[in-house]
């Protein structure tokens, strides 16, 4: 019984380090740009386990300014425009990934990121939910890599 209150203690800390968001934050990445770069793109995945719809308003980090991106496609050519959210539909998932929905930092306090390096990003959800990811600097060659190894161990 202590055991099972020990347990629940815990399981509301790591609760309240979330900040009521019941949503599911994993694979969170930085492409690896060179250090001339003025901007460079977040990429990572939400889970929306829960039956209420959910809307991502804003992305935070120490290392930099975030905006909200999504690419399109139009004649044949790439353009990114800003969003000021992405809903994530109740029981659903939203991938930001090349080609798609995507963070975009700027104005970045300690230099372009560098491979290797993990940055902490704050995602900020219409409910007023706050929750923290880490991303890592990945060179896009090895991105292809970390894809593989994801669907496999699925
Ligand atoms: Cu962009």
């Amino acid at each position: 019984m202590k055991k099972c209150i020990l347990s629940l203690l815990m399981l509301m800390a790591s609760m309240s380090y979330s900040q009521g968001s019941e949503l599911v934050i994993n694979d969170a990445w930085i492409r690896a740009m060179p250090p001339s770069s003025r901007v460079v793109p977040i990429y990572l995945n939400i889970d929306n386990p829960t039956a209420r719809e959910r809307k991502l308003i804003g992305i935070e980090a120490e290392a930099g300014s975030i905006e909200i991106h999504q690419t399109i496609e139009r004649d044949g050519m790439m353009y990114m425009k800003p969003v000021d959210e992405i809903v994530i539909a109740a029981n659903d998932q939203v991938r930001l990934a090349p080609s798609g929905f995507h963070g975009m930092m700027s104005h970045f306090t300690q230099g372009v990121p560098e491979q290797g390096e993990k940055i902490l990003l704050t995602l900020i959800f219409d409910n007023g939910a706050k929750q923290s990811t880490e991303a890592k600097v990945i060179k896009e060659t090895l991105v292809k890599e970390v894809k593989i190894t994801h669907v496999m161990a699925q």
